[in-house]
């Protein structure tokens, strides 16, 4: 036997190499050191914090997964998850910037871009001295990105491009922008562009007011008649199978994140907890709050080893995507439960940014609606379980 410990009920860090601990303690000092002094400030002003991520590239977390010579990590799935984690420990939003740069920006250009592309590209996205952006969502096609209107029309050599996508992160400050629309040179099929900053008929004005992610900044990309060179096409995929790739990667990041939100939030409830006395005794000393507690660390448990358990299978390159929608689907919806109980187990302080368990309630609200939400994630499950399409 040996001890419990309340804090890694299943000994995850077990069942780490000590390539991806190192990974994983880098990120956590990157994390705790540069966010986490600057978060509540950058979200209650709504910061455009774009000056993180030349910072995010010197500590290594940009590009985890690919290779070395493109500037990445070139480590593991799992240590790209552990990543996640850490970031996602301090803010979602700051996750989301990583996440984006890695998973949205740099996988479609690594996977499936030429090689010039690569050249041009994955280095400076890599150092975070180039940002990227992922145009897919659009006003009238958010779940269903199959009904996109953006459309490429064949010009001379080239293509013009003619569209509007929403809800971008990124995109005010963004240097690179992965868009995907339909293409008339393609009989109509889904293909990726890459889109530079400044071009002639590309704009992404900033979204203000969101209520949740404020630490991260979103946009929209409109496009009007944006005048491509025909290198500007990914060469190497066709169809919505294209965009779907990257989001495989990044809801998997997510699944882990969600854990390190949620794990912040069980910590922090403990602590206050311990130190809150009520009718003469800790909080922590009464049945209901134990209770709470216990439910926290049954979720990120079972959380935290079903994310390590897709990763390593992601690195063997044995994994379904439902896989990933479990994990993305569940933990998300976990950790958002644990925020608000988090949020409720603080009492009034619960409400104050300095104990900051509503400022991760109010993220989780996001990241359960984007890279599919909660109830698209079920209905792709319910599909592959039943093999009828309810969508
Ligand atoms: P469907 O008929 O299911 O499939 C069409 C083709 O795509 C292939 N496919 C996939 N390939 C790889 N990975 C996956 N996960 C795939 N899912 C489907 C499929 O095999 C087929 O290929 P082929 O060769 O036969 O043509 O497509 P559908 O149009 O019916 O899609 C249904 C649905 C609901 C699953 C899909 O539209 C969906 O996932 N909707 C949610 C949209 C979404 O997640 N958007 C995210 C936008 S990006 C974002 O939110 C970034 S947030 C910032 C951050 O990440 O931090
Ligand atoms: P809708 O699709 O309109 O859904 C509304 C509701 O209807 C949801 O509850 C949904 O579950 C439900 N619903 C939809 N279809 C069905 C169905 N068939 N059956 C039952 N219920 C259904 N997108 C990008 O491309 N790039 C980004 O970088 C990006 N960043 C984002 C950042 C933020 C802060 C936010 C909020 C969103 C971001 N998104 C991004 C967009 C995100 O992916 C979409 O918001 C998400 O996919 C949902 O689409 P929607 O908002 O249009 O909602």
């Amino acid at each position: 036997m040996v001890p419990f410990d309340w804090a890694d009920p299943f000994n995850i860090d077990d069942q780490l190499s000590e390539d991806e601990r190192m990974v994983r303690d880098a990120a956590h000092g990157f994390a705790q050191n540069t966010l986490q002094t600057r978060v509540i400030e950058d979200f209650a002003s709504e910061a455009d914090a774009s000056e993180l991520f030349p910072m995010m590239g010197q500590a290594g977390v940009l590009g985890v997964t690919i290779p070395e010579e493109f500037g990445g990590a070139g480590a593991s799935y799992v240590a790209y998850g552990l990543v996640a984690r850490e970031i996602e420990r301090v803010d979602s939003g700051y996750r989301s910037m990583a996440s984006v740069q890695s998973s949205l920006v740099m996988y479609p250009i690594h996977a499936y871009g030429s090689p010039e592309q690569h050249a041009k590209y994955l280095p400076g996205l890599a150092s975070g001295e180039l940002i990227g952006c992922f145009g897919l969502t659009e006003p009238d096609a958010g779940s269903d990105p199959a009904g996109m209107r953006t459309y490429a029309k064949k010009d001379g050599d080239g293509y013009s491009l003619s569209g509007a996508k929403t809800w971008i992160s990124n995109s005010p400050f963004a240097d690179v922008f992965v868009v995907w629309a339909k293409s008339e040179a393609h009989g109509d099929k889904v293909r990726g562009f890459v889109l530079e900053k400044g071009m002639k008929g590309l704009e992404a004005p900033k979204i203000q007011g969101k209520l949740s992610l404020r630490a991260s900044t979103t946009g929209m990309i409109q496009m009007d008649e944006v005048k491509l060179p025909a290198e500007a096409l990914l060469p190497n995929v066709e169809g919505i199978k294209g965009p779907f790739g990257c989001l495989n990667r990044a809801r998997y990041g997510i699944s882990w994140g969600a854990m390190g939100a949620a794990e912040f939030c069980y910590h922090a409830a403990r602590q206050y907890g311990l130190d809150r006395h009520q009718f003469g005794v800790p909080l922590a000393s009464k049945q209901l709050y134990q209770l709470k507690l216990a439910d926290m660390a049954t979720e990120i448990s079972l959380g935290l080893q079903g994310s390590l358990r897709v990763g390593r299978l992601m690195d063997e390159g044995k994994f379904a995507p439902e896989m990933i929608s479990i994990v993305k689907r569940n933990n998300v919806g976990k950790a958002l439960n644990i925020a608000r109980a988090a949020r409720d187990m603080h009492g009034g302080n619960g409400i104050s940014e300095e104990y900051q368990v509503m400022r991760h309630m109010l993220n989780l609200e996001t990241v359960n609606t984007y890279e599919g939400t909660h109830d698209v994630h079920a209905l792709i499950l319910g599909r592959a379980i039943t093999g009828l399409s309810a969508f």
